[in-house]
């Protein structure tokens, strides 16, 4: 799942494509890179962005999802129902809804969606960082409303831990690190598992002292947590650096024993 932000303040890419024009160019190269899907997003979701008003945020995505759908699968990146039915009208197949909210969307228009893990919202969210035991939580709430999504007729279902959604670094780290439990929940229900870790402030915080702090460097500890998210079984990972991740993806497929 390559990423295409079409905001101003996204924590790696920001105003780089918020022209449609050079989203669409954009767009287009991730495809050409390999990419299966491109996540369309028109609001930010890092720790204290502010929300959107719904006619700009459906300004900036829905040209986009009309210029690309015939080049690449599509999916929405919103949590509002009104621009997840307006993308999908216009040719998104897969609803990212990082609130976990949107599943009656979803279930109504027979596309999938993302069951992703956050508590609060952006604005607020890394006030919210303090757990028991993270990856029971994670575990508990990505595969109850899963559940509750497939019942109700979602016909194709994807657990997110959430990296980064109201985590600290050493919650991210301890859900990485059991990815596995996360992938067999999701088999048993019938559903995959996405995990996005690419540029995250969190890289940063862990690995050889040379880590660099900006997110558009962080691509060796991207690939890093890429390649250990598909050697865990996980079926999709969202990345802004989609060549060098498809590639690492291939090789990753050859081990014995790895299908991502
Ligand atoms: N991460 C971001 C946004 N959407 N959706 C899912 N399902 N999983 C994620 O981990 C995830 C997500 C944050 O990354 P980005 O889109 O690059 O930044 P921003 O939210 O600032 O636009």
């Amino acid at each position: 799942m390559g990423v295409l932000n079409v905001t101003p303040d996204s924590f790696s890419d920001g105003g780089r494509y918020l022209d449609a024009a050079a989203a669409l160019a954009h767009g287009r190269q991730l495809a050409e890179e390999g990419a299966d899907l491109l996540d369309v997003g028109g609001e930010s979701s890092r720790p204290g962005a502010r929300p959107v008003e719904e006619a700009e945020e459906l300004r900036r995505v829905l040209p986009v999802i009309e210029g690309l759908r015939e080049t690449v699968p599509l999916s929405i990146d919103t949590t509002k129902a009104a621009v997840a039915r307006a993308a999908v009208g216009a040719g998104a197949t897969l609803i990212n809804d990082i609130s976990g909210t949107l599943w009656p969307v979803a279930a109504e228009l027979g596309v999938g969606w993302v069951s992703m893990h956050m508590r609060g919202t952006p604005g607020d969210m890394q006030q919210h960082a303090d757990y028991d035991d993270v990856v029971a939580e994670v575990r508990r709430v990505t595969v109850a409303r899963a559940r509750q999504a497939l019942d109700a007729g979602v016909p194709q279902v994807w657990l997110d831990p959430g990296i980064g959604f109201a985590k600290t670094a050493r919650h991210n780290m301890a859900i990485l690190g059991s990815l596995g439990q996360l992938v067999g929940d999701a088999e048993a229900i019938g559903a995959g598992v996405l995990v996005g870790t690419s540029r995250k402030a969190f890289l940063a915080a862990f690995g050889s002292g040379a880590t660099p702090s900006a997110p558009g460097d962080r691509l060796e500890a991207s690939l890093a947590t890429a390649v250990w998210s598909m050697a865990s079984g996980v079926g999709m990972v969202r990345v802004h650096d989609v060549g060098p991740t498809v590639q690492a993806a291939a090789l990753v497929a050859r081990a014995p024993g790895v299908s991502p």
